[in-house]
């Protein structure tokens, strides 16, 4: 298995340096050819960043491209995981560190697909999905705003991203790896398996052999707002009772004793 590994590895690194020179080559599933640095990432107006996996810059990148029709077997998907804590978010904007072979840059459509997490893979049933939100590239990085605010409550979520590059004209567009990251290795599938990875459902990069098949996390940020992602509810303040209720409290407590002075002094007749 490992030799298998290795050997897709090497083809797909081999394919990589021949894509550069021929654009009608097929689909790699690796790329080496720029090593990605932290870009200064664009961070739209109102917006907090609130989860950054991007200051440990990778060596490659992994695949995360809608293609055009005539290469729909090789459309795939890549996603990383994040900690929402207690008091929710609502995510408005997601960048990713992203390099082309192309040089490709400007607007396209991206789907943007947020999981829940199920025993550290993304769970089936998304909570907020975008087919075509819409995606800024650059030399360096996408950001991608979202058409709604997906409001997220307290937990560990996955966001899932691809991008539509058409390959005849644009090439291929990689999501870049981080040397070290929080939470789960990223995943990676491609339904169609014309990358032969059989990663048909979500595995791993290494499992996959994407993205060189070494470095596990990916480079991303999470922006928008903090609350209002029905996180646990704050425990209402407790009011203190007005003056006619400890009126009332104390009548009541005053009966209490004089009768159970009455019962007591009864007793003892
Ligand atoms: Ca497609
Ligand atoms: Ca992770």
């Amino acid at each position: 298995m490992m030799i298998n590994r290795k050997t897709l590895l090497a083809s797909g690194v081999a394919a990589a340096i021949f894509a550069v020179s021929a654009a009608s080559a097929a689909p790699v599933a690796s790329n080496v050819s720029s090593a990605a640095a932290q870009p200064i990432f664009n961070v739209p107006n109102g917006s907090t960043v609130l989860f950054d996996q991007t200051a440990n810059p990778g060596t490659n990148g992994a695949p995360a491209q809608n293609f055009s029709s005539s290469y729909d077997s090789y459309d795939n998907e890549a996603a990383d995981d994040f900690v929402v804590p207690a008091g929710g978010w609502t995510v408005s904007s997601v960048n990713i560190i992203s390099t082309g072979t192309a040089g490709f840059t400007g607007a396209t459509p991206a789907a943007v697909t947020f999981y829940p997490d199920a025993g550290g893979l993304p769970g089936a049933t998304p909570v907020c999905s975008y087919p075509t939100a819409a995606a800024t590239v650059t030399a360096t990085d996408t950001s991608i705003v979202l058409p709604s605010g997906c409001a997220l409550g307290a937990g560990t979520y996955w966001v899932g991203v691809s991008v539509d590059f058409n390959f005849v004209t644009q090439g291929q567009i990689f999501w870049s790896t981080q040397s070290s990251g929080s939470g789960s290795q990223a995943v990676w599938r491609n339904p169609g398996d014309a990358f032969g990875s059989g990663c048909t459902n979500f595995d791993t990069l290494p499992n996959c052999a994407v993205a060189g098949g070494v470095e596990s996390q990916l480079g991303f940020q999470i922006l928008g707002a903090v609350g209002g992602g029905g996180g646990v509810p704050a425990e209402p303040p407790r009011e203190l009772p007005t003056l006619s209720q400890w009126s009332a409290l104390l009548a009541v407590g005053g009966l209490a004793l004089l009768g159970l002075f009455g019962v007591r002094r009864r007793s003892r007749i």
